[in-house]
């Protein structure tokens, strides 16, 4: 029968894509490794995403080729569901299952049979779309992919290079068409007229941009094309010198709280960086005296929720859920009090990674969700789209609930709702700001940072850290919370957290304070005790 043959198709062709002695883990955005490591953990994503497609009815799910922030000798794939958002979170598990499997045929035959396919809807085509970012690696490993899809009978599509968030979208608007066109060219065209819409024309002054020497440099240009000189773009760090993520990209100016390589900094100019799939972005820029500042994912955020808030008073519109901002651990304890007792919005903190912060802003109507690091977009519920259509017909809409409601369904329009997008929030922080006619010191001072800083400490084994609450706390090894809790008592307004990396081989510790001295010397104290504690290797962190 059809069924049988191709999974001993599928078993055949996996020999060309022998399993590395790996054990594989489908991770805080898919699975990451060093590239040569993965052509036979992409042949069956192929298969996977294939699978998945003919659960979903046919759907047409995406397959993206990118480590993002990491160096460019790493890759990794991460799977796209119908309706743009990540891999639903029990599929995690059976891509780990199959991408560690000696026997590929099987594997996915069990799968096929846990997933439940019934006879009836084992015969529909599974779609697949795969793209990949700038690494050299993307296309050898694209194949592969692509060879899965077509060894277990899937339709599928090579899109070339996109950003992760352009895939995304596209991936929606070919499951839901009623969210755009599903090209490169339908996404430029959404976002770029609604935002020429909000500025209502306005010439802004140039945005400089760091493209992390990745995809995001000739996207960005792409999108300049379409701004129509409203939002002159400056691109550097393109990739025609520099290395991807080297020196340069959101990673790097985030953690290391300074500005990239690649580019001279002018007082007064407006600078982004993203990083390498171009699905985070930070804003930095000098001071008259040289001095750097910062603003990361919780100023992009705090700016975003603090307009749509006053935006949805104006229109009046009657939400049951209302507005409220999705943080990680990693937030600045600055941005929470700012957000809860200055806007008044509800706060709420779940584990690092978009896929939670995505599913817990579906709670609110209007859900906004930013990690620190950058990466962050905002939903929009069915019920406040529908609200918002009803009343834009309402027969007595005044001037400025008109112009609410106006701007509020601009703002959705150029708001990426599948994923965090570089080039989708940096028109959205642009739009807002030139509404307020602020500059980056002006939206800085809305609040202050409490210094902070990230670390990374190497250990042999890193799931040995068992993280709760959020990750504000670990449960093992035992012993280290009680040392962390000793050590941030000691400081003023301290707090810190340690938490495996689901993208690199480390444990990651974060810390702040109300000096940055003593945020530095928390988080090496911190470290420390992780590497006592936890079987560091290597030097003990100085
Ligand atoms: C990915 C995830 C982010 C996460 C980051 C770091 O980002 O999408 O949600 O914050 O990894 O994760 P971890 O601390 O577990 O290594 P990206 O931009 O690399 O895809």
């Amino acid at each position: 029968n059809l069924s049988q043959k191709l999974f001993q198709n599928v078993s055949e062709k996996s020999s060309k894509y022998p399993k590395p002695e790996v054990k594989f883990t489908y991770g805080t955005a898919g699975f990451r490794l060093k590239a040569e490591l993965l052509p036979s953990v992409m042949y069956r994503m192929g298969l996977l995403a294939v699978l998945r497609s003919r659960a979903c009815g046919s759907k047409t799910i995406g397959l993206m080729i990118t480590a993002s922030h990491n160096p460019v000798q790493d890759n990794g794939v991460k799977l796209i569901d119908p309706m743009g958002e990540m891999l639903e979170a029990d599929w995690e598990k059976y891509a780990t299952e199959l991408a560690n499997s000696d026997e590929v045929g099987k594997c996915l035959k069990d799968l096929t049979e846990q997933v439940k396919l019934k006879s009836a809807e084992w015969n529909v085509v599974g779609n697949v779309v795969v793209a990949r970012d700038t690494r050299p690696s993307g296309s050898e490993l694209a194949q592969a992919a692509l060879d899965g899809a077509e060894a277990f009978g899937g339709k599928f599509n090579d899109l070339g290079i996109l950003t992760t968030p352009q895939l995304h979208f596209i991936v929606r608007c070919i499951n839901d068409p009623k969210y755009g066109t599903a090209s490169e060219e339908g996404y430029y065209k959404k976002i770029s007229s609604a935002f020429v819409k909000l500025t209502k024309s306005v010439a802004l002054s140039p945005v400089n941009v760091d493209g992390a020497n990745g995809v995001g440099a000739p996207k960005m240009s792409e999108l300049a094309k379409h701004l129509k000189n409203v939002l002159p773009v400056s691109v550097f760090n393109d990739g025609s010198t520099g290395k991807l993520n080297e020196n340069c990209g959101a990673d790097f100016v985030k953690v290391g709280q300074r500005g990239p390589e690649g580019v001279e900094i002018t007082v007064g100019g407006r600078y982004v960086s993203v990083d390498g799939d171009a699905d985070r972005i930070v804003y930095f820029y000098h001071d008259n005296s040289g001095g750097f500042h910062l603003l990361d994912g919780d100023k992009i955020s705090t700016l975003i929720a603090s307009y749509l808030k006053e935006k949805l008073e104006e229109s009046c519109l009657n939400l049951d859920h209302g507005l409220g901002v999705v943080q990680t651990a990693y937030a600045n304890g600055s941005s929470t009090a700012y957000l809860e007792d200055i806007l008044n919005v509800p706060v709420a903190c779940v584990k690092t990674g978009v896929k939670h912060l995505h599913k817990k802003a579906h709670d609110f109507d209007i859900g906004v969700y930013f990690e620190a690091n950058g990466h962050g977009t905002v939903l929009f519920s069915v019920e406040f789209k529908s609200k918002l259509e009803k009343a834009k017909q309402g027969p007595d809409l005044g001037p400025k609930k008109k112009a609410a409601l106006e701007e509020l369904e601009s703002s959705m329009n150029i708001i990426n709702e599948t994923v965090g997008d570089a080039m989708s929030d940096m028109l959205i922080v642009e739009a807002i700001l030139s509404k307020k006619e602020w500059d980056l010191p002006t939206w800085d001072k809305c609040y202050q940072d409490l210094p902070n800083r990230q670390r990374k400490v190497q250990v042999k084994d890193r799931t040995v850290i068992v993280t709760t609450d959020a990750e504000t706390k670990t449960t093992s090894p035992q012993g280290l919370q009680g040392e962390i809790d000793t050590l941030v008592a000691k400081v003023k307004k301290g707090r810190s957290f340690v938490r495996p990396s689901g993208t690199e081989d480390v444990v990651r510790v974060y810390a702040e304070a109300e000096t940055r001295e003593d945020a530095d010397s928390l988080a090496l104290a911190v470290a420390g005790k992780v590497f006592d504690l936890a079987g560091g290797v290597g030097t003990r962190p100085t």
